[in-house]
């Protein structure tokens, strides 16, 4: 066998025009066009729409490439192209080879009668996405308008919510995004390989299916190699007979793979190889834990349990939805892709949702998740739209779904595959269906059958490992109830779309919470990168250029009045959105936590961000965590000390919860105090917890006047063995109403090796302390953390690359609630 890639140096040309760039493949035209300084950076002001005539056109990629004799002296020679985005056609010297419709798959043609000994040429061409999108739009008018979003995205199988969303720009790439190559064989090659590493009786199984082309007619022989995380291996050897062969390794006593916090991410080695005789035909290779996963959906007296059970541990799902990193996939490397994981997992996070608007993710993110035990959620790629129901598109999603399902099936991380996002609830709650009209009846036919038929068989058929689950929203019951309490899981948009306050999530009490959030402006750092100075105003043209849910910044100023007074400069509105948002979804997920008896798992909407943009994410596109992300830190922390408060009764219930598999003990220590520090009331219980268990630990209603709700706190520390682990402070009214005192903030600054270490005092009550260092990014060991009167806190944060310890000094910023007003 023998591989050539095309990656690297192409040309670009726009059809029917003279110019030519320099083009980067794997890419896309608009990078390619920024890159050549012929548009400007679409993510600066209202810039995307001085580019939305780049998809609205036809594209070319060229390049010429050498082909060796050797390659040519193989039988076949194939072009291989693991992302087309999306239509269109390519040639090989004139000739045109294929035609491509579809993203997600990968296209092989065999090419060798093409090409010739020495230089050949390869052209691209991409139809417009936008185009296509819009014509099919106007004759067949399916789709569900929205305003942010260019129309007709359902027609092609092309990201959805890359013609624009909620959270995102219109700005449908188009180019070849990930790697192509030529590859040659002779006599025989892999065409599939289904690799299984099962646990069975405690013994780990390596059990390999291998289907081959074997057009040479000889006898052929798969050897399986296994190897163990130490490095050592195991092997085995099968005949292939005929199209197909069977190779089993047993590993005794395998380490097993678990989900973060759970236990640890061993990961062993698979390859595999065809051989004919001595000679090695083809290869391929694979990362694989040795674990079980089962979505456990029993009776019980709510309805139907939703549990992921992993090697017989019932699993809290403690996580988030993830998006697309960037609306130009191709640029995001590698250190960013893994920051991203690696902070999932440093916020005690064990999934993500890949939500089925964006794209099946490529093999490094699932690599990051294997490693970081990070279980993967995966939706077909559909969302929020109806789509067509010609046998055509049916046979593009077959064989999409299948190369996809192939691909990712030997994952650890891999959970779940689940049919698309939020359609069922469409049909059944939001007004799409409409009996009356036959062409509405016939696109319901086609999500039965697409959802409850096609995708479901092809997951049977090619992973019997995993589950497949119809839609998320779903209560796994076609058309019933898709967003039940009662069975399968939940999104929950009362709080935000809805308005309500976040007080609603607690008369809540889903099976399993797939969506729910509250959106904040990014990082200030990050509003520069768009926003001039004069346009800093949440409801100038820029600020609401960067926010796509139409009632958006309407709704985050709405609520935060519920909760803080108005700020008093755009610095301190950008910073009160955040704590807000992080306040929002602490008080569900503290909620769903304690009833983890009922609730299996939160997933926040959303992770991440494609651009920079006022969103639900925690983490926005330059990757500076949110107020939420430090607070996720804290409240998916494996024993979680929460306060269930009732403002109406001045009562406080204290509960612990736990996610460890062992019995825990610590202690409970509460006080009753003033914001200046003066203890009124305080006493102390200890903590014994089952495995996995949830209590409400300690209540207490306390008799206030009304000068004293406005002036006293109740705070509440979570100790185990004499050490802090969690603090809570809980006001008897909103914050706005409270009545602080300039705190007056004293930061210590030392250094411990690479480390700074802060030393936060202050003689009254400070809330939501942030700490940045202007000049750099840093995550800080915890921030927005409260600081009671006299209490001294302590964080840490790496000292910025060749920084010294007074320039840190320097650049550090403190701000508390008291400064937002
Ligand atoms: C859910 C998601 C997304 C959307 C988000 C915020 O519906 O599935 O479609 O971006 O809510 O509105």
């Amino acid at each position: 066998m023998q591989a050539k890639s095309l990656s690297g140096s192409w040309q670009l040309q726009q059809v029917g025009k003279p110019e030519t760039y320099q083009a980067t493949v794997p890419g896309s035209v608009h990078l390619d066009l920024m890159a050549a300084g012929c548009i400007p950076d679409p993510f600066v002001a209202d810039n995307e729409l001085r580019v939305l005539w780049v998809a609205e056109q036809d594209w070319q990629f060229s390049r010429t490439f050498e082909v060796s004799p050797a390659m040519l002296d193989e039988d076949r020679v194939y072009l291989v192209c693991d992302g087309l985005d999306t239509l269109g056609q390519v040639e090989i010297n004139g000739t045109v080879v294929g035609r491509f419709e579809n993203m997600f798959r990968q296209y092989r043609w065999d090419v060798k009668s093409l090409l010739k000994a020495g230089e050949n040429e390869i052209r691209f061409t991409f139809d417009s996405p936008v185009r296509y999108a819009e014509a099919h739009e106007a004759q067949y008018s399916i789709s569900m308008p929205q305003p942010w979003q260019i129309l007709g995205g359902p027609y092609l199988r092309k990201a959805p919510c890359q013609f624009g969303w909620d959270w995102g720009p219109m700005l449908p790439p188009i180019g070849i995004w990930k790697d192509l190559r030529l590859e040659a064989y002779s006599r025989a090659r892999i065409v599939d390989a289904h690799v299984r590493p099962l646990v069975v009786d405690g013994k780990g199984v390596a059990d390999v299916t291998v289907k081959v082309d074997n057009w040479g007619g000889a006898p052929l022989e798969a050897v399986l190699t296994v190897t163990a995380p130490d490095g050592s291996t195991l092997e085995a050897r099968a005949a292939v007979d005929g199209q197909s062969g069977k190779v089993v390794v047993e590993v005794e006593n395998p380490q097993l793979w678990w989900p973060n916090g759970y236990g640890e991410q061993p990961l062993y080695g698979v390859s595999l190889k065809l051989l004919s005789g001595n000679e090695t035909l083809d290869t391929r290779s694979y990362q694989v834990g040795f674990r079980t996963l089962e979505l456990r959906r029993e009776p019980d007296q709510w309805g139907e349990s939703f549990t992921f059970v992993v090697n017989g541990t019932p699993i809290f799902a403690k996580g988030a939805d993830w998006i697309p990193a960037d609306s130009f996939p191709t640029r995001i490397s590698d250190e960013y892709l893994e920051g991203l994981i690696r902070s999932s997992a440093d916020a005690h996070m064990n999934m993500l949702r890949v939500w089925g608007g964006g794209f099946y993710e490529e093999e490094r993110f699932y690599d990051l998740c294997d490693r970081y035990g990070i279980l993967i959620w995966q939706d077909f790629t559909f969302a929020c739209n109806k789509y067509p129901t010609d046998e055509a598109f049916f046979e593009n999603v077959r064989l999409e779904a299948i190369d996809n399902v192939r691909r990712l099936r030997h994952r650890a991380s891999l959970a779940l595959w689940c049919g698309n996002n939020e359609m069922e609830q469409g049909w059944v709650d939001w007004g799409w269906n409409n009996p009356n009209d036959p062409m509405n009846q016939q696109l319901k036919i086609a999500y039965d059958r697409m959802y409850h038929h096609l995708l479901p068989r092809v997951v049977e058929t090619e992973d019997p490992d995993h589950a497949y689950w119809p839609s998320s929203a779903s209560s796994g019951i076609p058309f019933s109830e898709p967003n039940s309490e009662n069975r399968g899981d939940c999104h929950y948009w009362d709080v935000w779309h809805g308005r309500k306050p976040f007080t609603a999530y607690r008369e809540t009490y889903p099976r399993f919470q797939s969506e729910f959030g509250f959106q904040s402006l990014p990082t200030l750092e990050t509003i520069k990168t768009f926003a001039e100075e004069k346009d800093w105003n949440m409801t100038s043209y820029i600020m609401e250029h960067h926010q796509r849910n139409m009632k958006g910044n309407g709704l985050i100023i709405a609520q935060m009045t519920d909760t803080f007074r108005m700020p008093k400069d755009f610095p301190m509105l950008v910073y009160l959105s955040m704590v807000l948002q992080a306040e929002g979804i602490r008080y569900g997920v503290e909620h769903w936590r304690r009833n983890k008896h009922r609730v299996s798992g939160t997933l926040y909407w959303q992770l991440n961000d494609c651009w920079p943009v006022a969103s639900w994410s925690s983490i926005d596109y330059y990757g500076r965590w949110k107020a939420l992300h430090y607070m996720a830190r804290r409240f998916y922390a494996p024993v979680l000390l929460s306060v269930e408060d009732d403002e109406k009764n001045a009562k406080m219930n204290v509960w612990v919860t736990s996610d460890v598999v062992a019995p825990w003990s610590g202690e409970i220590k509460w006080k009753l105090v003033t914001l200046g520090g003066e203890t009124l009331e305080s006493g102390a219980e200890s903590v014994s917890l089952a495995p996995q268990a949830s209590q409400m630990i300690f209540s207490r209603s306390f008799t206030l006047t009304p000068d004293q709700r406005r002036s006293v706190v109740f705070i509440c520390e979570l100790e185990q063995d004499g050490k802090l682990i969690s603090r809570s402070v809980n006001p008897f009214i909103a914050n706005k109403h409270l009545d602080l005192a300039s705190p007056n903030l004293k930061v210590g600054v030392a250094q411990e090796g690479g480390q700074a270490v802060y030393t936060v005092t202050g003689e009254s009550l400070a809330r939501f302390v942030e700490l940045s260092l202007t000049g750099a990014d840093v995550i800080f060991s915890d921030n927005y953390f409260d600081v009671p009167a006299g209490v001294t806190v302590q964080v840490t944060s790496p000292i910025p690359a060749g920084w010294t310890i007074e320039q840190v000094r320097a650049a550090l910023k403190v701000t508390s609630l008291y400064d937002s007003f």
